[in-house]
């Protein structure tokens, strides 16, 4: 345990006499019970935009090694995104997202290909 994982335990068990109810003591407020439920954060749509120049197997690729797709899948997405211009790759937390959009553009960019990647709020 280091020397910051102590104070944190520390001041956490300190705390925990402040159940609902009871009194804090640093400001003499009652401790409520939140009835909230802590919110599920919001998702991201990954989507795939059709172009006419990047290679079917570049696509294939990236939907493998970035959405863990196995070749099948990675195959059948890659051809509603070529046939319909648009398909889904998959719905993440937003910092997910954007990493899996940030790669995929910048793995295309330096192939020269002009895929394009997006995101949106589910
Ligand atoms: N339309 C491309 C081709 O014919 C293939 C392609 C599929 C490109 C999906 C982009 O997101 C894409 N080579």
């Amino acid at each position: 345990m280091s020397s910051l994982d102590c104070i944190f335990s520390a001041k956490w068990l300190a705390g925990s006499n402040q159940g609902p109810g009871q009194h804090d003591p640093g400001t003499g407020l009652v401790v409520e019970e939140s009835k909230a439920r802590p919110k599920r954060p919001p998702m991201y749509k990954v989507l795939l935009l059709n172009d006419d120049y990047t290679p079917m197997e570049f696509v294939v690729e990236l939907l493998k090694h970035i959405f863990g797709m196995n070749e099948s899948l990675a195959q059948k997405i890659m051809l509603e995104v070529h046939t319909k211009g648009i398909g889904l790759c998959g719905v993440y937390p937003r910092e997910i997202a954007e990493t899996k959009v940030n790669l995929i553009m910048r793995l295309a960019h330096r192939e020269n290909h002009p895929l394009k990647c997006t995101m949106e709020r589910e």
